[in-house]
C-alpha cells in the first residue's frame, strides 16, 4: 500500500475537558494541554486529536456547536489556541480537530433564523417536516432521545435531531449550507491544523420521504443513506484535496463493504475510518467475536483502504475495565490490550489515561454523573414507571462518564488535575494509578506504550505487514503474524485469567527468535513446541 504519515502515525486523543485545567475552573483547557505537551511527546506520540472545543451551550459536551468560528470560554481563546498548534507542530507532532457538521447547537444563529419563521431564508439549512396525523412526522428514534423529531409550536412543524433535542441536524441537501461548512474547514485548515475527526460524518445524508423504521429502536436507517458519497466526493474537491491533512470519520452501522465506500483510496473521500462493531457489538470481551470482525475488516480493506485501532474513547468505558481485568490484572491486561491494538492493521488510537492503565469508574448516584446519553436514557426508563435504583445499575457499566473523569497526573488533591473543584468527580484510584508513579516505574504501561510506539517507528511490518491470524476458534489465546517481505513477526496474546499453553506451528519452531517486547519477565527465546503463557501474557517475537 502507498505509505502516507498517517498510516504510520500513533494518535492520541485528547479529551480537553478533563486532561489538564490550568486555570482552576474545574475545566480542562488548552492551556492545559499546552503546558503537557512533553509528557504527550515523551510517550512518542506522532498526531493529537482535540475533541470539540468550538463556541457551544455545552448540553453534549461540545457536540453541540453555537458558533464555528469562536472557542468556548472554558477551553480558552484563539490566542491560546493558536500558540497551542505552533508548540505542537514546533515538536513534531500534528494536530486533528473534531468537525461536527451533522448538528449543531439549537442556539446556533442559523438554527434560531430556521425557527423563527417558515420563510425565513435559512430553514432549509435544517430538516422541517409537518406532523403526520398530528403526531411526530415518523416513529424514528434518536440517540439520546425517544423520539427523533422535536415539535415546534410557532411554526407548527417538526425538526429532526439524531442526537439530543439540543441538537438540530443540518440539512445536507440545501449547497448554500455545504459551501458554508467548506468555508469554515477552510478556516481551520488554513490555520495550520492537520486534518479532523469527523463526527458522525455518515449520517449526514437523510432517507427519503422518512419513512416509518421496521424496527425503530435498530436506529441505523439514520446512516449511510443515499446522497452520502456525492456530499463526502464534493467535500473532498472542495477542500480536502487541497491539503495535506488527514481525515478519520466517526462511522457507526457499517459494514467492512460499505466501509470501503468512504475510504478506498480510489473514492476520494475519507482516509480511515471508526467502525463500531467492537463496541456495539461486544459490551464485554468475546474473543471469538473480535477476531471474527478483525478479519472481516482485515480482509475488506486489504491493500484498498485503511482501519483504525481504538477499543475506547469519551464515549466508551475505559478498555481495561470493560474489556480487560482491571483488578487482578491491571496493568498486565492494559499492556496486553495496548499490544493487540499496537500490531492489528490500522492506525492505533491511544485515548488519554489509556497508557497509565485508567479504570472506569462507579459513582454512588445519578447526580454524580454528567453524560446526557445517560442521563436521558436514565429519564426514560424511571418515567416508564421502571424502578430507578435498577436503572441506574443498567447503565453504570456503559456510562460515557466513565472515561471522561480527569486524567489522574499525581496522587494530590483531585489527582493533580485541578485546583479547583472539577467539572466531574475524579476516579478514586488516582491515589496510586497516576502518572507521577508511572512515570517513575520502569515496568509502569506508560512506558510499555513508549515501547510499543518506538517499534513502531523503527519496524515498517508493524504497520504495513500482512496480516494472519493463527488462533481461528481459539477463545482465549489470540495469535497472529505480521509480515512484510522478508520480516515476519509472532504476535502471541494471553487474553484470559488463567495461564494457557500455545503450541507453535512447525515453522515457528526451533531456533533463537527475538523478544521484541513482553508483558512479563520472561525471556523465553528458543521456541520449542509450546509455550505457557501466564494470565494476560503478552509477547512479540521477531521470528524472521
Ligand atoms: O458520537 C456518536 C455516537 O454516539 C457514536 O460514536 C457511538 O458511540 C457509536 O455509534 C457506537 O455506538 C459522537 C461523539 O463522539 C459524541 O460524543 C457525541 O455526543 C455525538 O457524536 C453527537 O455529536
Amino acid at each position: 500500500m502507498k505509505k502516507t504519515w498517517w498510516k504510520e502515525a500513533v494518535v492520541y486523543q485528547v479529551y480537553w475537558r478533563s486532561f489538564y485545567d490550568s486555570d482552576g475552573d474545574g475545566y480542562g483547557d488548552l492551556q492545559g494541554v499546552l503546558e503537557k505537551l512533553d509528557y504527550i511527546k515523551e510517550l512518542g506520540i506522532d498526531v493529537i486529536w482535540l475533541n470539540p472545543f468550538y463556541e457551544s451551550p455545552d448540553h453534549d459536551n461540545g457536540y453541540d456547536i453555537s458558533n464555528y468560528y469562536e472557542i468556548m470560554d472554558k477551553a480558552g481563546d484563539m490566542g491560546i489556541f493558536k500558540k497551542l498548534v505552533s508548540e505542537i507542530h514546533s515538536r513534531e507532532m500534528k494536530v486533528i480537530m473534531d468537525l461536527v457538521v451533522n448538528h449543531t447547537s439549537d442556539q446556533h444563529p442559523w438554527f434560531i433564523e430556521s425557527k423563527s419563521s417558515k420563510d425565513n431564508p435559512k430553514r432549509n439549512w435544517y430538516i422541517w417536516q409537518d406532523p403526520r396525523n398530528g403526531k411526530e412526522p415518523n416513529n424514528w428514534r434518536s440517540y439520546f432521545a425517544p423520539s427523533a423529531w422535536e415539535y415546534d409550536e410557532k411554526t407548527k412543524q417538526y425538526y429532526l435531531h439524531s442526537f439530543a433535542v439540543e441538537q438540530p441536524d443540518l440539512n445536507w441537501q440545501n449547497p448554500e449550507l455545504r459551501q458554508e461548512i467548506y468555508s469554515m474547514m477552510r478556516f481551520w485548515l488554513d490555520m495550520g491544523i492537520n486534518g479532523f475527526r469527523m463526527d458522525v460524518i455518515n449520517l449526514l445524508a437523510k432517507q427519503d420521504g422518512f419513512p416509518d423504521a421496521e424496527d425503530p429502536t435498530n436506529i441505523s436507517y439514520l446512516a449511510n443513506n443515499p446522497g452520502i458519497h456525492e456530499y463526502l466526493q464534493e467535500m473532498n474537491r472542495e477542500v480536502l484535496q487541497h491539503y495535506d491533512g488527514m481525515t478519520v470519520g466517526e462511522i457507526p452501522f457499517v459494514t467492512p463493504d460499505e466501509g470501503l465506500l468512504y475510504v478506498g483510496e480510489d473514492r476520494n473521500e475519507l482516509n480511515t475510518l471508526f467502525h463500531f462493531q467492537v463496541a456495539d457489538e461486544m459490551p464485554t470481551w468475546d474473543m471469538l467475536r473480535f477476531k471474527e470482525i478483525q478479519n472481516h475488516w482485515y480482509q475488506g480493506l486489504k491493500g484498498k483502504g485503511w482501519n483504525s485501532q481504538f477499543l475506547n474513547n469519551h464515549d466508551h468505558t475505559r478498555q481495561v475495565t470493560r474489556y480487560g481485568n482491571d483488578l487482578a490484572y491491571r496493568v498486565e491486561s492494559a499492556k496486553l490490550l495496548a499490544t493487540m491494538i499496537h500490531t492489528l492493521p490500522g492506525t492505533p488510537y491511544v485515548y488519554q489515561g489509556e497508557e497509565i492503565g485508567m479504570t472506569g469508574v462507579r459513582f454512588d448516584s445519578i447526580d454524580d454523573y454528567n453524560d446526557i446519553a445517560m442521563k436521558n436514557k436514565y429519564k426514560e426508563e424511571v418515567g416508564k414507571g421502571k424502578d430507578p435504583n435498577e436503572v441506574f445499575d443498567s447503565l453504570l457499566l456503559l456510562s460515557r462518564d466513565n472515561s471522561r473523569t480527569p486524567m489522574q497526573w499525581s496522587d494530590q488533591d483531585q489527582a493533580g488535575f485541578t485546583n479547583g473543584n472539577p467539572w466531574i468527580k475524579v476516579n478514586p484510584n488516582y491515589k496510586y494509578i497516576n502518572v507521577e508513579e508511572a512515570l517513575k516505574d520502569l515496568n509502569s504501561v506508560f512506558y510499555y506504550y513508549q515501547k510499543l510506539i518506538t517499534l513502531r517507528k523503527k519496524h515498517d511490518v508493524m504497520v504495513y505487514g500482512d496480516f494472519t491470524d493463527l488462533s481461528a476458534g481459539d477463545g482465549h489465546l489470540y495469535v497472529y503474524t505480521r509480515t512484510l517481505n522478508e520480516t515476519t513477526w509472532l504476535i502471541v496474546l494471553n487474553h484470559s485469567n488463567e495461564p494457557r499453553e500455545y503450541f507453535l506451528q512447525k515453522e515457528h519452531q526451533g531456533s533463537k527468535k527475538e523478544l521484541l517486547i513482553a508483558n512479563y519477565d520472561n525471556h523465553e527465546l528458543e521456541l520449542g513446541a509450546s509455550i505457557i503463557l501466564q494470565p494476560h501474557e503478552a509477547r512479540i517475537y521477531k521470528i524472521n
